[in-house]
């Protein structure tokens, strides 16, 4: 087991565009570990690949309170997403301490693969469905704070720039 760095805004490799996994192998199954591990350590109710700088189509979610709810999507795939949006104060393991409003699909139908290769669908609604949507983006290249307005995301970027400096200093 192993805990993987988490690349931070403004990195520019968070906007690489993630790959489909061809074969769920046991470097794939190794990686899932490493993620879920990483995740619950942050914590974090979500991962995608992208974050520690693995651009393949990777994610492990567990949303619940115990944290023993543990999700693996592997080339996941929205079949069905509602007409009907939710607004959810959202943050991001690669975004420390910024947190802000964005709107997405109020409940999604997902595919994706387990860490077995096989393939499964579920529906998902409130923190499941945002966080769903907000990991594919991750896989997209795209980060939440890209929904912000342009002002929001100089203030962001400068914000971390300068803790990114002063964590170099101490
Ligand atoms: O831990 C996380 N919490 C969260 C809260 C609201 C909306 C989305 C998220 S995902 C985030 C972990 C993360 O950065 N995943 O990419
Ligand atoms: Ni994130």
């Amino acid at each position: 087991m192993a805990l993987l760095p988490i690349l931070r805004y403004p990195d520019p490799r968070l906007h690489k565009v993630a790959e489909p996994v061809r074969e769920v192998d046991d470097r794939i199954r190794q990686l899932v570990r490493d993620m879920a591990e990483t995740m619950y350590d942050a914590p974090g109710v979500g991962l995608a690949a992208t974050q520690v700088d693995v651009h393949e189509r990777v994610v492990v979610i567990d949303v619940s309170e115990e944290g023993n709810d543990l999700r693996v999507l592997i080339n996941p795939e929205i079949l069905w997403k509602s007409d009907e949006l939710q607004v959810y104060e959202e943050g991001c393991l690669s975004v420390p301490g910024v947190y802000d409003q964005v709107q997405r699909a109020a409940r999604i139908r997902v595919r994706a693969l387990n860490e077995n290769g096989e393939t499964y669908e579920f529906d998902a609604e409130g923190l499941l469905a945002v966080c769903v949507q907000h990991e594919m983006d991750h896989l997209l290249g795209k980060v939440f704070v890209e929904y912000l307005s342009p002002l929001k995301q100089n203030r962001i970027r400068t914000k971390l720039r300068k803790q990114e400096r002063e964590a170099l200093r101490a």
